[in-house]
């Protein structure tokens, strides 16, 4: 059955109602069930369960970009993919992804476990707000993810066939390929931005050549390489936080890519949230951007981290065989191979930033922003970033909140 309608608490709660073990969650009868609509992303319907027992959180995706409408129709297949991600993923970073519950291939409806007490990373960071170990568990969710999908630790004949699982993501790929190395730097009917104030600066972006030949490079890896499973969305709206806990949803963009392609959309979210913190004329960083730049710093080093760890203790994949690798040989290649991944990662998070900035789907960490010249301001502070990320290799992440520092600083007369 195809959605082409905005789906209603009813028919939710009867969809809920017909499967027992999902009822029984809930406990209490339908006419107990409280049914809100919750989504505010921009490609699905969501919507919470509340009965006397426990909650549920149930996710359509119809036939379109939710945002959009019947104008921008979209493979509502998507669901499957999502939901065949969140079970691989949740299998392999269960304290960080939530359980999936239930799918309806027909409907193209996915139930999954409710989390109590959580709100999206991004808002809670428009409000100043930073769980504490939010860095350090993101960077272990990228790491278990990203390690048990690749090649080091996946066997080929294991590997291949999960690969090619992923390959039918073809629409949500797409988008991804055009939305942030394409369209952005030609005219395109979905570019927006803060104008006139950013017109030369998007001017001066599409002329760069150095930037033009770093994003169409990305772009070549983002479309050949099949290192590891990738969330493929990853940025601060599909993270949901508590005090103590972090978990990450919507994997609907899943795919096999570069594994930069997932660390580096984490880092373009928190630089951007610390880029719209920015107050024109106010040097000083504040103590909560400080956090901002901590928290990349904590997430890569979390991550490779964990990353080596694994590596040392399950090397059960096809890729730098132990029995041919002397073991300080293969110490020195898990650095090569942590270098390559900061590489990417920095080069993605630049061109992530921008296509948030000159594109489609601005966050409200920028758009929220009233004053359209403050909101310039701390946008072009962010793509003066985004360009060093891409046209300079940086080797480590203190380097990258070193850059981030440097592209405060005034720059003549236009901040
Ligand atoms: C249909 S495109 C919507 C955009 O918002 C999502 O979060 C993705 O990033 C995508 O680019
Ligand atoms: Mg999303």
């Amino acid at each position: 059955m195809e959605t082409t309608t905005r789906p209603d608490a009813a028919g939710i709660a009867a969809h809920v109602e017909a499967i027992p073990e999902l009822a029984a969650r809930l406990g209490g009868v339908r006419a107990q069930w409280d049914v809100r609509e919750i989504g505010d992303g921009n490609v699905n319907y969501v919507f919470s369960v509340h009965g006397p027992d426990g909650a549920l959180c149930v996710k359509q995706a119809p036939p379109f970009v939710r945002v959009a409408g019947s104008s921008w129709p979209l493979t509502p297949e998507r669901a499957r993919y999502e939901h065949r991600a969140m079970r691989e993923h949740h299998r392999l970073a269960p304290d960080h992804v939530p359980a999936a519950l239930h799918y309806d291939p027909d409907r193209h409806l996915q139930v999954v476990e409710h989390l109590d007490g959580h709100v999206v990373l991004r808002h809670a960071l428009v409000d100043g707000r930073l769980p504490a170990d939010a860095g350090r568990h993101l960077g272990a969710y990228l790491a278990l993810t990203l390690f048990h999908t690749s090649d080091l630790a996946l066997p080929a004949a294991r590997k291949r066939p999960l690969v090619a699982e992923f390959e039918g993501n073809v629409e949500m790929c797409s988008i991804m390929e055009d939305m942030i190395f394409t369209e952005v730097y030609h005219p395109f009917h979905r570019n927006q931005w803060t104008r006139p104030q950013l017109d030369a600066d998007v001017e001066r972006l599409r002329a760069d050549t150095d930037l033009l030949v770093a994003v169409a490079r990305l772009k070549d890896l983002y479309l050949t390489s099949r290192q590891a499973l990738l969330h493929g969305d990853l940025h601060t709206g599909s993270v949901m936080v508590s005090e103590r806990a972090t978990h990450v949803i919507d994997q609907e963009f899943a795919c096999f890519g570069p594994m930069g392609f997932d660390v580096g959309s984490l880092f373009a979210h928190l630089l951007i949230a610390y880029f719209a913190r920015d107050v024109p004329g106010v040097e000083a960083e504040t103590p909560f951007q400080t956090r901002l730049l901590e928290t990349v710093e904590a997430v890569w080093d979390e991550f490779a981290a964990r990353f080596t760890d694994l590596w040392r203790s399950s090397p059960t994949g096809d890729s730098y065989p132990a029995a041919v690798l002397p073991p300080a040989v293969l110490d020195r290649e898990r650095t090569v191979y942590l270098d390559r991944v900061f590489r990417d990662s920095t080069g993605f998070c630049g061109a992530e930033v921008i296509r948030r900035v000159i594109g489609f789907a601005r966050p409200v960490d920028f758009t929220g922003i009233g004053d359209a010249d403050r909101r310039a301001t701390c946008e072009r502070r962010a793509l003066r970033l985004a360009r060093e990320l891409l046209v300079h290799d940086q080797r480590t992440a203190a380097d990258v909140v070193a850059a981030a520092r440097r592209a405060r600083l005034p720059h003549g007369a236009a901040g």
